[in-house]
């Protein structure tokens, strides 16, 4: 099959020579899951020229989106504290006041794996409408054995039950569960750790992540999760520097984290600890913006370095109850001042490999068929609309 009469931004890094790796007057020839060549619509080869055809009339097309951070399975929502935060509360007051992510822990204890997977669909369904074709879910609201697993085979299920490919990331240190309460390294012996030996023994886990926060794990805590990570061949990533510099984003490069995330508080040192081991900085402009953070993450920093940068929705019911990379990708221009080109590399590319995949996240012959068509002209319009979806089709695996 071949798509043609399209503007294609490939976001190819062999194609940086143009913004967005452009092809105008473009094609893409698919062979079944497959990209199998790409290139301006008059130079499509022989073979391509005489099987089915798609005239894409003028649209454009990019990689699918990637979302490469996000917290899609959880029970409850939290307008109640968005309430409190409205009246004053701060977002860490409400945390050590056992409210924040212990009470949404609460809540998936609670629910079945059913009621779980029927809420995380409504979720996904929203970011698979806007283009979405990988995206990656964590652990980390069970925080008891039984209930990480229970969120990890949860992940796993949406991949079953949607056209879409899903990456899990066991997040077992993203709080102390209130049983554990002030003994952090007992919840990780006891609890975290034997947690993720067990998921990883189930095939329930693609990466370990943790949070590293004065409300959460002290890098220490951190290392030794890692050392476990480590030890089971698992890569890692990284909640770091969010709401101060603990030093997580380097303790992260030295274990050749596929990431660190968030960053509002990194400074030089974590940059060019993250340049030199090649992770992604991920940053979350939902959770910036309903934080009401003023630091911003050091963007032209990562620039100078040469730290690839990705966005994410961090959909969460707490700090980013967000569901759109569109709207991600808008919020990163404005609030960080990143480009319409960089917002799009951060959910396509530089996505991909923030989660260590390599076979998406660029329109380029052998990688797979996964492409968003849109009712657009030009790339810089995917960020610069605002709550406006103008997705024309999704294509998996080279399937609609
Ligand atoms: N940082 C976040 O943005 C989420 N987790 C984390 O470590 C928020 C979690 C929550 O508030 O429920
Ligand atoms: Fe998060």
């Amino acid at each position: 099959m071949l798509l043609t009469n399209a503007t294609l931004a490939s976001m190819d890094s062999q194609r940086a020579d143009t913004a967005y790796g452009l092809i105008a007057q473009g094609a893409v020839a698919l062979d079944g899951a497959d990209i199998a060549w790409v290139g301006p619509k008059d130079q499509v080869p022989e073979a391509w020229r005489n099987g089915p055809v798609k005239d894409l009339e003028g649209r454009l097309v990019t990689p699918a989106l990637i979302d490469c951070h996000t917290h899609l399975v959880h029970g409850g929502n939290r307008a109640r504290e968005f309430e409190l935060r409205l009246q004053g509360a701060s977002y860490e007051e409400i945390a050590r006041a056992g409210g924040g992510i212990v009470s949404t822990v609460a809540a998936t204890r609670l629910a079945d794996e059913d009621a779980l997977l029927a809420a995380a669909l409504t979720r996904l369904d929203a970011l698979i409408a806007e283009g979405a074709g990988l995206v990656e879910v964590k652990s980390g609201y069970g925080l008891d054995l039984e209930s990480e697993l229970k969120m990890l085979r949860v992940a796993r299920a949406l991949e079953r039950a949607r056209p879409v490919r899903l990456r899990t990331s066991f997040l077992g240190a993203h709080a102390v569960p209130p049983e554990y309460r002030g003994r952090p390294d007992a919840y990780l012996d006891d609890v975290c750790l034997p947690a993720l030996e067990a998921a990883h023994d189930q095939g329930l886990v693609d990466a370990v992540d943790g949070f590293c926060e004065g409300i959460a794990f002290t890098p220490q805590q951190i290392a030794r999760v890692f050392d476990k990570a480590r030890e089971l061949g698992l890569p890692v990533k990284l909640h770091a520097e969010q709401l101060s510099n603990l030093g997580g984003a380097v303790l992260a490069a030295g274990y050749g984290a596929l990431s660190a995330d968030h960053l509002e508080y990194a400074d030089e040192v974590a940059a060019e600890a993250m340049a030199k081991a090649g992770s992604v900085a991920v940053v979350l402009p939902g959770a910036f913006y309903t934080l009401r953070e003023t630091q911003l993450p050091p963007i032209q920093t990562f620039r100078e370095r040469g730290v690839a940068m990705a966005l994410a929705s961090d959909c969460n019911p707490g700090s980013s109850p967000l569901t759109s990379l569109l709207l991600t990708m808008n919020m990163a221009c404005t609030l960080f001042r990143m480009t319409p080109e960089e917002a799009l590399a951060g959910v396509t590319r530089n996505a991909a490999r923030a989660l260590g995949v390599t076979d998406c996240g660029m329109i380029r012959s052998g990688l797979r068929a996964d492409l968003a068509i849109w009712d657009v002209e030009h790339p810089a319009e995917l960020a610069y609309r605002i709550a406006f979806n103008p997705l024309h089709q999704r294509l998996f695996g080279g399937a609609s």
